[in-house]
């Protein structure tokens, strides 16, 4: 793993109303070391994408501390601390323009073949190049429609042409197929020198391989730990596992 891109949540509780106000997140603490992926698996409202918002500071902790790189985020300017992650939301937010500049969207400076390289992991390269005009595709009103997977992986795109430290998913292969996100994930775990990735999702199989999984219910943490591990102490786990 590379040196970069380690979070640490220590007793971390919000809430989206301060102080007083009804906890989204009690307690929470885990590390997630430079280069390692973290999945982060839960029912609907268990606080998943509340929990992610507060690293790049979208709101700040109500209680406890959150580093990156040993630092509290709190002392990191909110710009400083974006440039170092890439976030994909769980929305897709594609705007109507070329395949090309929506996936420079991440970084306006990125030469043609650094789009292409990160399209490629993003397994986004063979349909943008099946499409008659590839880059220059129009997305949208009037323009090619692509799917929703297919506008996934290119979000995902848009996030890895920035070159992060971190990579914050938030269930953004929901409409990507299990083979396909495989792949995805094979070209994030061979990417640079470690990536530290943040991965949300609803499914198993696609935080199953991760480092840790960190299982979420209610805004508290009631599992941690690697696929087996929680496939044989954790209640919560089991059921999301069977359902
Ligand atoms: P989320 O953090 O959105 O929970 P989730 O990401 O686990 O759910 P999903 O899988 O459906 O995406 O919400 C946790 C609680 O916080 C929930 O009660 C809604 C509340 N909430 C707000 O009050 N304001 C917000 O902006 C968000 C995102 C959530």
């Amino acid at each position: 793993p590379g040196k970069k891109g380690r979070i640490d949540f220590e007793q971390v509780s919000f809430s989206y109303d301060g102080e007083g106000g009804q906890p989204v997140l009690k307690q929470i603490s885990f590390t997630c070391l430079p280069g390692e992926t973290v999945g982060i698996i839960g029912s609907t409202g268990a606080g998943k994408s509340s929990l992610v918002g507060l690293i790049p500071r979208f709101y700040d902790v109500t209680e406890g501390t959150i580093r990156v790189d040993g630092m509290d985020v709190r002392d990191i300017e909110p710009k400083r601390l974006r440039e170092k992650m890439a976030i994909v939301p769980q929305k897709t937010m594609l705007f109507t323009g070329t395949v090309l500049e929506n996936i420079r969207w991440g970084k306006a400076e990125a030469t043609h073949e650094e789009v292409e390289q990160a399209a490629r992991m993003a397994q986004a390269h063979e349909f943008i190049s099946a499409t008659p005009d590839g880059y220059e595709t129009r997305v949208g009103q009037g323009g090619v429609n692509f799917s929703g997977g297919q506008k996934q992986r290119i979000s995902i795109a848009r996030a890895l042409v920035k070159k992060p430290e971190i990579l914050i998913l938030d269930d953004s292969t929901s409409a990507v197929d299990v083979a396909t996100e495989g792949k995805i994930k094979d070209a994030l775990r061979a990417y640079a020198a470690g990536l530290t990735c943040i991965l949300i999702a609803q499914r198993i199989t696609s935080v199953m391989d991760a480092d840790k999984i960190i299982v979420l219910d209610n805004g508290e943490v009631v599992g941690i730990g690697t696929h087996d591990e929680l496939m044989t102490s954790c209640q919560v786990y089991q059921e999301i596992f069977q359902s």
